[in-house]
């Protein structure tokens, strides 16, 4: 590789980062306007918090290299989905599909793939639904349609995550099997407790609508 072509490769890859971030601040401001109307109607936001990233260079150069493809702008472009990526965090499971079916209606969105690991969890127990979306980003002189991977988790399927994460990034070796089938009954009573607070919130608005009536 010469200095020159990695000069390009540097400029192209800027671009690329520029194109991605711009794509997560359009679906920010869509997801927080939803949940300020949300707000303004219910008096609760159906958000808790928002994450976002951009996949690291090198992230992005091992995940093409593993798939066998080349690490330049246009293969970063065609081949992956997940360059920009935006976590949602709801409080209700309920939360989640109101959240997906109001930001995939708006006309400027495609839906390009969705992957419901609520419905059908992981087999290690992992729960959240993945959405990848394209949004037009509008430059000066062109208009690209971005991809972006949206992870709509509620708190509690957060929690296990966040955990799972680090234990799994923590083991130096693959996690024994006995600490998996452990860490999947954890994600299993998580998600009774999901629910249950789900009963619990919806039980305590027919409260307030019967009181209402009386
Ligand atoms: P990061 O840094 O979180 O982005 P892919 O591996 O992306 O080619 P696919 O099928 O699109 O294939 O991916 P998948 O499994 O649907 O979703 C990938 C992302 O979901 C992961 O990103 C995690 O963020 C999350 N995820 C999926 N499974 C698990 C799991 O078992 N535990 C936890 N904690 N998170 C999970 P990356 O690639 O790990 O990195």
């Amino acid at each position: 590789l010469s200095w020159r072509s990695l000069g390009e490769l540097a400029a192209g890859y800027i671009e690329v980062q520029n194109t991605y971030r711009a794509a997560i601040r359009e679906i920010n401001t869509k997801l927080e306007i939803l949940d300020d109307e949300f707000r303004m109607r219910h008096q609760r936001n159906p958000i808790h918090y928002m994450q976002s990233r951009l996949k690291t260079p090198r992230s992005i150069m091992e995940k093409l290299r593993r798939k066998g493809l080349p690490f330049t702008p246009e293969s970063v472009r065609e081949n992956l989905t997940d360059v920009a990526g935006i976590r949602v965090i709801c409080h209700y499971i309920d939360d989640i599909y109101m959240v997906a079916k109001l930001l995939t209606a708006q006309d400027d969105i495609t839906l390009v793939r969705e992957t419901d690991y609520i419905k059908n969890p992981k087999p290690n127990g992992y729960r959240s639904l993945h959405l990848v979306v394209q949004v037009p980003v509008f430059f000066a002189e062109r208009t690209e349609r971005v991809p972006v991977e949206i992870q709509i988790r509620t708190v509690a399927m957060d929690f296990w995550a966040s955990l799972e994460h680090e234990l799994r990034y923590k083991a130096a070796e693959d996690v024994p099997d006995y600490l998996v089938k452990e860490l999947t009954e954890c994600a299993e009573i998580i998600n009774r407790t999901d629910m249950k607070m789900q009963w619990i919130y919806k039980a305590l608005g027919e409260i307030k609508d019967v009181g209402k009536k009386n």
